[in-house]
């Protein structure tokens, strides 16, 4: 077993930060490789993964490329990625298939750009009605598995997957309620996800699509990031 996993901008990329994090707050050792956008990345993707995406788990022989799937593969050779209760376990199998599935307004709408805070030029109705859904979904599982992390005392795969909501959540001000709001401030107080900060705030990099779609919905408020 030896784990290479490649990913992209720490600022950026929020698929990137589901097997990252949950790897760093389970222990589980890894290589990081990570891959910048350019405003092209089909070319330099496909080399190593044939979806020309990232997150990619590279074990030995094994191409991994999916975050899910990823999930799922060290779930059968770590303990710990799902919770062991069988009732916390299977809603929060749900809860993350309706992250990696659903959630096309706020993921649009609301990207994951750490060192950002802006403020939205208007919220209309789709978009609502994920804030909404993201509020009673966070209130429903800390308040049935007793938190303090999604699906009970230890952290899992789901606060994994619903971890760059938390950076989107705190970049737009997003109102979730004070029980999910909790939760997003305990999961960016992680020392994994303060780290990811860190070297996202250091990033050099711009890319200039992921720039463009804040402006076009939101006002920039403050930028933590340093500058270019
Ligand atoms: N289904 C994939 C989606 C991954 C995905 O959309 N990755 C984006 C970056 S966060 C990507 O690689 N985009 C390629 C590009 O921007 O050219 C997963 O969950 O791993």
């Amino acid at each position: 077993m030896s784990y290479t996993l490649i990913t992209a901008n720490r600022n950026y990329s929020s698929w990137s930060l589901r097997p990252w994090i949950l790897m760093m707050a389970l222990d589980i050792p890894f290589e990081n490789d990570i891959i910048y956008f350019e405003e092209e990345n089909y070319d330099r993707f496909r080399a190593f993964a044939p979806n020309a995406q990232v997150p990619c788990l590279k074990d030995d022989d094994r191409t991994i490329w999916d975050s899910l799937a990823i999930i799922e593969y060290l779930a059968e050779r770590h303990g710990g990625v799902w919770p062991k209760d069988e009732k916390a376990r299977t809603w929060a199998r749900c809860a993350a298939s309706e992250m990696h599935g659903g959630f096309a307004p706020l993921r649009n709408i609301c990207p994951m750009n750490v060192g950002i805070r802006a403020k939205l030029h208007k919220i209309e109705t789709p978009l609502q009605r994920n804030i909404d859904r993201i509020g009673e979904l966070f209130a429903e599982g800390l308040e049935s598995f007793g938190g303090p992390w999604l699906a009970g005392e230890k952290f899992s795969a789901v606060d994994a997957f619903y971890a760059p909501v938390a950076y989107r959540v705190r970049s737009f001000d997003l109102d979730i309620g004070p029980t999910g709001r909790a939760w997003v401030d305990r999961i960016i107080a992680h020392p994994a996800m303060q780290a990811w900060e860190k070297e996202a705030l250091a990033e050099p990099h711009r890319e200039i699509s992921h720039e463009d779609e804040i402006a076009a919905v939101a006002t920039v408020t403050e930028d933590f990031r340093t500058p270019v």
